[in-house]
């Protein structure tokens, strides 16, 4: 008997040893000294032990007994502080609050296009907005472009029928304002337009915005005041402006607005094909047809617009060369903005 109890002690002492969780160790204490546990059988057995021997068994048995209970006590304590500390140091920290979704960020055209807004409505222009969907009258008649004008070409319009195609710049909204109010007019038009037309620098949609002064001693020093002033709120006031005289059919006189070259500061690049310079605006005064086609007078009122394109003015700002980068919608893009 007092081998078998050495053999048992030696046995029980090497599986706490081993155990490697609280499940384990629960499991050996119930084998040891549970109600129907090993120990349990060792005391009843004591009675069929001469009583000699039993008082020195039995001491010897009990001292083992109280020997495991203390071990699974103390390497129960042991596998309790590693769990926590292995819960401490893991990259699991459930405290963190979690991860935020990524924040929208305005497109860049939009940007541009809020920058432009705000600038002429400092100087006291009114936004305007119109149909996509328009008339060849709005859109080229009263415009004073004549059906035998190339912009009217099939090749550069998109018609739905004869008579209605989808607007190529915004002029067709400012038609549409001084048909139904009287001088004085300051207005700016944004919006999309369409041509059939697409490269790198060419969408067959993109954004326009177009201004309009009406008043009764406009005059095209105005013009280039108010033009200048929007450059260089737009580009930065070291940038240099020149007039170019060209043509428009609703606009005469009419000129071309050029800056000198954003990317080179006018030494001479790709972006300005070395002439340091680059065109960025339509401008002129107000044919005095186009005053015959809304009913004002044209001996008394006189004005002056512009036109230019958004796209071309964000890939200016932002040295962008692809006008198909505005329309992808690639985050790794847009996020640049
Ligand atoms: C350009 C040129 C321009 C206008 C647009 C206009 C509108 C009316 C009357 C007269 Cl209702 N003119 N608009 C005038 C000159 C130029 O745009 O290069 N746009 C991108």
């Amino acid at each position: 008997m007092l081998g078998e109890l050495v053999v048992l002690k030696e046995g029980v002492y090497e599986e706490i040893r081993q155990a490697r969780s609280l499940h384990e160790l629960e499991e050996i204490r119930i084998k040891y000294l549970g109600r129907k546990g090993i120990f349990t059988s060792v005391f009843k057995c004591l009675v069929r032990i001469p009583k000699e021997e039993r008082k020195e068994i039995g001491r010897l048995a009990n001292e083992i007994k109280n020997k495991v209970e203390a071990l699974i006590s103390k390497k129960k304590t042991k596998i309790k502080r590693r769990e926590e500390d292995f819960l401490k140091r893991s990259s699991i920290d459930i405290t963190l609050s979690p991860p935020l979704p990524d924040i929208a960020k305005k497109h860049p055209l939009t940007k541009v296009l809020d920058e432009i807004i705000v600038i002429f409505e400092g100087l006291g222009f009114q936004i305007e907005e119109g149909p996509e969907v328009e008339s060849s009258y709005y859109n080229f008649d009263a415009l004073n472009i004549p059906a035998s004008h190339p912009a009217r070409d099939m090749h550069d319009t998109f018609y739905i029928t004869d008579e209605v195609l989808l607007r190529t710049h915004t002029s067709p909204v400012q038609i549409r304002v001084m048909e139904r109010t009287k001088p004085p007019i300051r207005i700016i038009v944004p919006g999309k337009v369409y041509r059939r037309d697409a490269d790198i620098s060419h969408s067959p949609m993109f954004h326009q915005v177009e201004g309009l002064l009406v008043d009764e001693d406009t005059s095209f020093a105005e013009l280039k005041g108010v033009l200048t002033l929007f450059v260089h709120r737009i580009f930065g006031e070291e940038t240099r402006i020149r007039f170019r005289p060209s043509f428009f059919p609703f606009t005469e006189p009419s000129a071309e607005i050029d800056i000198s070259c954003v990317m080179c500061k006018g030494n001479g690049c790709g972006v300005c094909k070395t002439t340091g310079f680059v065109e960025i605006l339509g401008a002129g005064m107000v044919d005095p047809e186009v005053f015959k086609a809304v009913g004002y007078d044209p001996e008394r009122f006189s004005g002056f617009a512009f036109g230019m394109g958004v796209e071309r003015i964000a890939m200016l700002k932002y040295g962008i060369d692809n006008i198909r980068l505005f329309f992808e919608n690639d985050l790794r893009f847009l996020e640049q903005f």
